[in-house]
């Protein structure tokens, strides 16, 4: 009695849907309801894909009272809508697979819901556009901590850059498997492809303007996403992509285009500072007496010597712990610890083995 048509499983499949969110359905759900997954989270309603295209619904008042705003519909979401024809009134949200969060900016500490239900992160750079290493290790942290895999991609490859630039991108290439690519000329973008799976999601964060759109628009020619010109000026991309919108490619695969997501952190903290201070700090620690040291109460312990002498401040000693307990935590939750332990510390000592400037950092 509540078949669903194979068509219409065939759709949902190739939106993302899984038997995790199949079981959380009741029979008389399935039978009453229709099912689709939230493309656009607009101010008063939200734009729903499902079997028949896509509809705008609104919330049902018990859930528009009843949620708290990070229970809300978000972009990835399933929900389930009842079909007034013009309209769809959406009576529940199904409990997600994973989100990706992030940190308001702000004092308070608050957790804003970028995407949910994402299997991988496409992770934008480019070398005009301030490429930050501090920066996208916390991209991975927290990528680590919402259990989504990274894809990371360095974009304008077409363009000149300096030689310490170049140096710049082939370590990123090797310690992080960057894939190198320009949207614009089409280079590489085979390989990006080759990544994408029917079925699966894909949520593409990074600056804005360092070219989300054209690399979704490069994977679907016909999608005819906005991008925006980049003022030669500022170096910054017009922000042309206002929300967060959500695609099905026609060669499979689903992709979450985002607007820039400039500070992504798990602090709300600015990164200039703790960059420049964690690069003198990581120095004194090679030299404190004990190889394991916490730099919190041990005897010979070059850290606390040195903000106690001044030579370090109360700050940067703190930014210095913060990024080791973020760190911490990463490796602690990575299976393979023993493999991926320590991993910034190595990656921070090659990078000093091949000379890197500290602002990189
Ligand atoms: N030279 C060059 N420009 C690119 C490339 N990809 C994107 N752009 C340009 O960068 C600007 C910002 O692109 P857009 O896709 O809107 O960036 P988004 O903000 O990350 O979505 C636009 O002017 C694009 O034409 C590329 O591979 N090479
Ligand atoms: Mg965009
Ligand atoms: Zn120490």
């Amino acid at each position: 009695m509540t078949e669903t048509k194979p068509n219409v499983m065939d759709t949902l499949n190739k939106l993302g849907w899984s038997h995790f969110f199949e079981s959380s359905l009741t029979p008389e759900e399935k039978q009453n309801m229709t099912i689709g997954r939230v493309s656009t989270v607009n101010r008063s309603n939200c734009i729903v894909i499902h079997e028949n295209g896509s509809k705008t619904c609104e919330l049902a008042g018990n859930l528009m009272f009843g949620l708290d705003e990070n229970e809300k519909p978000k972009t990835g979401d399933w929900v389930l809508f009842v079909d007034y024809g013009d309209l769809g009134i959406i009576s529940k949200v199904l409990p997600r697979h994973n989100c990706l969060s992030r940190q308001k900016s702000g004092k308070e500490i608050a957790e804003q819901i970028i995407a949910s239900n994402i299997d991988y992160a496409v992770i934008v750079q480019c070398l005009k556009i301030g490429l930050n290493l501090r920066r996208l290790e916390r991209t991975l942290v927290q990528l680590q901590n919402c259990n989504i895999e990274p894809i990371i991609l360095i974009n304008k490859t077409d363009l000149p850059i300096s030689n310490e630039q170049e140096e710049l991108k082939s370590f990123i290439m090797k310690n992080y498997q960057a894939i190198p690519i320009s949207a614009n000329q089409g280079t590489n973008l085979n390989l990006l492809k080759d990544k994408i799976l029917t079925g699966k999601s894909y949520v593409f964060i990074g600056a804005s303007g360092v070219g989300k759109s054209s690399i979704i628009n490069a994977l679907e020619e016909e999608s005819n996403l906005k991008t925006g010109e980049i003022s030669q000026a500022t170096m910054k991309g017009a922000h042309t992509t206002t929300s967060r919108e959500l695609y099905i490619l026609k060669s499979g695969g689903v992709v979450i285009d985002t607007p820039g997501t400039r500070e992504f952190g798990l602090t709300a903290s600015s990164s200039e500072h703790e960059s420049s201070a964690f690069h003198g700090i990581g120095n004194l620690a090679k030299n404190c007496k004990f190889h394991n040291c916490t730099h919190t109460n041990e005897k010979g312990c070059k850290i606390l010597k040195a903000v106690k002498t001044g030579v370090i401040s109360e700050d940067e000693y703190e930014s210095f712990m913060r990024l080791n307990r973020e760190m911490e935590h990463y490796e602690s939750s990575l299976q393979d610890r023993k493999q991926k332990g320590k991993k910034l510390s190595k990656i921070i000592k090659n990078m000093k083995k091949s000379g890197y400037k500290n602002r990189y950092l």
